[in-house]
């Protein structure tokens, strides 16, 4: 089969539906960069998802398709490390709306209990249903017949329903990487029944914690009526199977970084550059109102004026990853925070000692694993979290069996790593005596508590996860084609409409398609 020039995709590949293995996600999971000459390219982004994928993807000859990460006009579809890249164009209404918008101003906010006041926008939920729409019909036109179909996370969850009535020969998959709320916070939303049906869409519905799967059936059928049954859930005359997969790490990996040389130099020099202290308390979170960093400062900060830690000797080390900066509530969290940190500074510093170390940056892999080493506590106490990687990788990166891991039991780590030091981080008293129980527990004790962990992540990592959830689905039957009720047109129907509009007049718009397979012109739809 010819490939195009530049691209390395068969014209067949892109333009006939010749992909058995299609994954969505709202990003490709590279990133663009450009070399000292100028010229622009792509990396690979870091993250478990794309290492979970790469293998399968690569052996089966799987297309993903995502946003580029630039608002404007998408590349052509392209090869990066074996991997078939189908960029999705957003535009910078599309970024303002369905991006900041709908999916991290109301979906967000909504599905970590209301942690933050969640915003409803008609116009973002218009933009949402669009671009979900554009997804699904980009799915719709490279996927092979009775190909399989894994849609990724809160930014896509119309995509499985409208990728059905596109589609129905596929077998769909969709994985929710965040929290699934309770009914009576999920009924907040107004386009809750529009979600549900969304989401109901596929054949396979995935969640990190079993409260989520829990969470999803009642709402199916609490809003839609849907026929809860042993395997899953009957509606409208499918069966849709709900089950919970807790994502996990690239374990090999990290127990490489954790027992190289390198790494463990640089974790020494670390302690060396803190002033050898004591105890050195790390947090790594993205710069989130859900990651509970506001807490954690109060509960230090009590720590050290009342002396339960040595305001001479212990280090907190705060790492907080810069994301989505464009958003109000963003904004503000960081400055809290930065005021935060410079006020226990400014009452518990001495001359060439700090006790927090705020560094609001991104460190890449090895850096972020010399952290781990360098740290005697690792503090991982979100208000709510749908996983949490960061509790697993410095678990896993601990070779000698060393550390203390403090984890809230709201993330779904929680369900997993047992023998952490588990806290409500709502409670300060409680989340201090975790904090102080972690930095004074000796060798042994901590030996107690991170063996087991380690043993779990090496029987659980990402790439048993990623099989586990396409084992499952490849197993399904596609549901029966029973035909859904027509329903009266109105604004939760609206997507639907569209989906028909589009299923019933394929020739409707104009679709430019070069010989070289390039399907930009689709995409920006
Ligand atoms: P996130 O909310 O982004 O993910 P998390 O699970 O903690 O949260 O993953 C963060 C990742 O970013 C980790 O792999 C970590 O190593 C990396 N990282 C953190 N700080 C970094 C830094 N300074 N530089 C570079 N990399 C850094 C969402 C959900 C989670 C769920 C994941 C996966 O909110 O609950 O665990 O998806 O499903």
């Amino acid at each position: 089969m010819a490939s195009a020039p530049h691209t390395g995709i068969s014209a067949r590949q892109a333009e006939a539906g010749r992909y058995d293995l299609v994954v969505l996600a709202n990003r490709l999971p590279v990133d663009r960069t450009t070399d000292e000459a100028g010229r622009p390219g792509w990396r690979q982004s870091p993250g478990g998802l794309v290492t979970a994928l790469h293998p399968i993807m690569k052996q089966r000859a799987g297309a993903w398709i995502g946003w580029h990460g630039l608002p404007g006009p998408a590349p052509s579809p392209f090869v990066h490390d074996d991997i078939h890249l189908h960029p999705i164009a957003l535009t910078a209404d599309d970024v303002e709306g369905y991006y900041e918008g709908q999916s991290n101003a109301t979906i967000w906010p909504l599905y970590h209990d209301g942690v933050e006041q969640p915003v409803f926008d008609r116009a973002w939920q218009d933009r949402y249903r669009a671009v979900n729409l554009r997804f699904a019909q980009a799915a719709a036109r490279v996927a092979a017949p009775g190909a399989l179909v894994w849609v990724h996370d809160y930014h896509l969850q119309l995509v499985p329903g409208m990728l059905r009535e596109l589609r129905p020969d596929l077998r769909i998959g969709f994985f929710l990487h965040i929290p699934f709320p309770p009914v009576e916070l999920f009924c907040q939303m107004p386009m809750r029944e529009e979600i549900m049906r969304g989401l109901l869409g596929a054949d396979l519905v995935g969640f990190q914690h079993a409260q989520g799967t829990r969470n999803f059936r009642t709402l199916a059928a609490e809003l839609l009526g849907a026929e809860i049954t042993d395997t899953g859930i009957r509606y409208q005359g499918r069966d849709v199977a709900a089950d919970t997969f807790p994502i996990s790490i690239d374990v090999a990996e990290q127990q490489r970084l954790g027992s190289d040389p390198a790494v463990r130099s640089r974790a020494a020099q670390i302690r060396r550059e803190l002033g050898d202290p004591r105890t050195v308390i790390l947090a790594v979170d993205r710069l989130d109102y859900t990651k509970g960093i506001e807490c954690r400062l109060r509960a230090y900060e009590e720590l050290l004026s009342r002396q339960g830690l040595d305001p001479a000797d212990t280090v907190l080390v705060q790492v907080a990853v810069p994301t989505r900066q464009q958003i109000d509530q963003y904004q503000a969290l960081r400055e809290r925070v930065e005021r935060e940190v410079s006020r226990i500074n400014g009452e518990h510093a001495g001359i060439g000692r700090m006790p927090v170390h705020y560094l609001h940056q991104s460190f890449d892999r090895a850096e972020l694993a010399a952290l781990y080493l360098a740290a005697d506590v690792m503090a991982v106490t979100p208000l709510r979290d749908g996983m949490n990687l960061v509790a697993k990788e410095y678990v896993a990166t601990r070779a000698d069996g060393t550390g203390a891991l403090v984890l809230s039991e709201f993330a779904g780590a929680a369900a997993e790593l047992r023998q952490a030091w588990l806290v409500n981080p709502h409670d300060l008293d409680a989340l201090e005596e975790a904090l102080a129980g972690a930095a004074f527990a000796d060798a042994d004790e901590q030996r107690r508590r991170m063996e087991p962990m380690r043993e779990h992540l090496r029987r659980h990592d990402v790439n048993a996860w990623a099989a586990g959830f396409l084992n499952r689905l490849g197993r399904i039957a596609v549901g029966s084609r029973t035909p859904a009720p027509q329903r009266a047109a109105g604004s939760r129907g609206r997507w639907a409409e569209h989906a028909r509009g589009w299923s019933a007049r394929p020739a409707g718009r104009p679709v430019v398609r070069s010989s070289s397979g390039d399907t930009a012109a689709l995409a920006r739809d």
